[in-house]
């Protein structure tokens, strides 16, 4: 099922209507690089279907949710890293901007903990 917005980036990107840089992708979901990658590898992978974050999509398809991680994950090893961080900023206070459930794919350097 996809439902989509049309004032939503994410939205927009899945639809084509923006160019993104699209790594991979599934029935379901789609991986493409972030415009402001913090790390080698900075991949953002999205639901096509919308929903404000990662918890809304748990609620609405758990298959959906994990076709994000297992792409996230396929992502990981199609960029060759050993280890790699998934973040689901949750919310503008932990700086969620773009509110369309995404999660990030970091890696490519040595990640510190914890996180600012
Ligand atoms: P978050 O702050 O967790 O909501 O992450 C949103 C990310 O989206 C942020 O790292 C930057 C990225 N981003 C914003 N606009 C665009 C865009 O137009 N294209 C791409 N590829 N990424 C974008």
């Amino acid at each position: 099922m996809t439902e989509t917005v049309a004032d939503c980036l994410f939205c927009r990107i899945v639809a084509g209507q923006i160019p993104a840089t699209v790594v991979a992708e599934t029935e379901h979901s789609l991986a493409f690089r972030d415009i402001d990658g913090q790390a080698p590898t900075h991949v953002l992978v999205v639901p096509r279907r919308h929903v404000p974050d990662a918890v809304s999509l748990a609620t609405a398809s758990a298959r959906e949710l994990a076709d994000v991680v297992t792409l996230a994950a396929r992502v990981a090893a199609e960029e060759g890293l050993e280890g790699y961080r998934l973040v689901a900023n949750t919310g503008a206070a932990a700086q969620q901007s773009v509110f369309h459930a995404h999660l990030h794919v970091l890696g490519g350097r040595e990640l510190t903990w914890p996180p600012g």
